[in-house]
């Protein structure tokens, strides 16, 4: 099924929404993390992930963008979750599809956007990550599937958030 940009209204203010994906590579311990080197999220640390094409699905987009930017294929990647965005002052919403992984081919290859590292679950180094990051980790990490709602002000700030387990996706 391949998918769009949708349209929303909240609040009687009509807002777009802009397709991403984003992958979490997890092997027994630790996770893979990208260091974004440019655009949107420069200098935090981040899974891989970008924008949907159009023609494409988002588990296409996925794996092009892991490839892209980690230089990793996989065979199977699970979808855990899905979070809406929306930051203060601006119509569009970012409805990023999380995607986790267990396996994987290749070896991380530093690209012009993502700079990959390891990290252990003990050291994951949330303060230069998304601040919402800190609170979907732990149910990622632990295989649960989750839906979440987080409103920002500029880029750092939480000032409303929703956020579920749920059983299917
Ligand atoms: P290009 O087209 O390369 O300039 P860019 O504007 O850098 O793209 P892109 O395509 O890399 O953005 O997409 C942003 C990535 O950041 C996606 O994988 C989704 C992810 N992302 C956005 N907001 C996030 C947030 N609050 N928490 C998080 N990931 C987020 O963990």
């Amino acid at each position: 099924m391949l998918h769009g940009n949708a349209y929303y209204f909240l609040g009687g203010e009509m807002f777009t929404s802009k397709l991403l994906t984003l992958v979490m590579v997890v092997q027994p311990g630790r996770v893979l993390l990208g260091m974004k080197k440019r655009g949107f999220g420069e200098g935090k640390w981040n899974g891989f992930g970008g924008k949907v094409q159009s023609g494409e699905t988002i588990e296409e987009a996925a794996r092009r963008e892991l490839l892209e930017e980690s230089g990793l294929t996989v065979d199977v990647l699970e979808k855990i979750g899905n979070i809406k965005f929306e930051f203060i002052g601006e119509t569009e919403l970012l409805d990023v599809h999380v995607f986790r992984t267990d396996t994987y081919n290749g070896e991380p290859t530093e690209s012009d956007e993502m700079r990959p590292q390891w990290f252990d679950f003990d050291k994951i180094p949330f303060s230069k990550m998304w601040a919402d990051d800190i609170l979907w980790f732990p149910l990622m990490l632990q295989k649960k599937k989750f839906l979440g709602y987080f409103k920002f002000q500029g880029h750092d700030i939480i000032i409303d958030h929703k956020l579920e387990e749920v059983e299917n996706i």
